[in-house]
């Protein structure tokens, strides 16, 4: 199949659908998160075996960037137009990167969810530690105080109200990918299911 337009000239990825409104996508409720308590840590198989932790003070001190980049959900609905603005996860990979050979990443949120995403995909130009979007901070429902953008793959990698991102040697199983997702989720490719392989 090939690439739509949508409205507005965005590109659209093969069979997904424009949706007008934004309308945030989660199960459970919307968590409440005290601003003052929110950390981002990063850890796991990390080369120096250490781990790091950034509050938002420490994440607003980091070099920050504004990304085009639709929300595509597995399900099929997209929503175009949107700029993104926040850190590039590659930065933080390099304040406190993976030991060799650990190519998979667990970014997980409050609650229990999480995503499990390729070490590529994290150092992706476009992907965010996100906290702002079309220029307003996030809104509670779309993953105040910061989420994980992926542009380039489905909604399902990107965890709102992310808290941690850890590094292994083996593949995860995050939320999603536990219930049969693609566990690399291209968006340009399809990747939908995990046994389309
Ligand atoms: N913490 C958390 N993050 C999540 C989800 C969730 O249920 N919990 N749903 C994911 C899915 S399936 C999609 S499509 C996107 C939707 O993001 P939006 O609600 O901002 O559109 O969030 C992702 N991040
Ligand atoms: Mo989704």
């Amino acid at each position: 199949m090939d690439d739509a337009d949508a409205p507005g000239g965005h590109p659209l990825p093969p069979g997904q659908r424009v949706v007008g409104s934004w309308q945030p996508s989660h199960y459970g409720r919307v968590p409440r998160i005290d601003p003052e308590r929110w950390t981002f840590s990063v850890g796991g198989a990390t080369r120096d075996g250490g781990h790091m932790v950034l509050d938002l003070e420490a994440l607003d001190r980091l070099p920050r960037v504004e990304v085009d980049g639709g929300m595509h959900c597995v399900a099929r609905t997209s929503v175009v137009g949107l700029r993104w603005g926040g850190v590039p996860l590659r930065r933080v990979v390099e304040l406190m990167p993976p030991e060799d050979g650990a190519q998979h990443v667990l970014l997980a949120a409050v609650r229990g969810y999480a995503a499990s995403v390729h070490l590529e995909d994290v150092l992706h130009p476009d992907a965010l530690l996100a906290t702002h979007v079309d220029g307003e901070p996030l809104t509670p429902e779309h993953g105040w105080p910061a989420r994980v953008v992926l542009p380039h793959l489905y909604g399902f990698k990107g965890p709102k109200w992310v808290v941690e991102m850890t590094y292994h040697h083996q593949e995860q199983q995050g939320w999603w990918e536990s219930r049969g997702y693609h566990p690399r989720a291209r968006v340009d490719r399809e990747e939908r299911w995990a046994h389309q392989g």
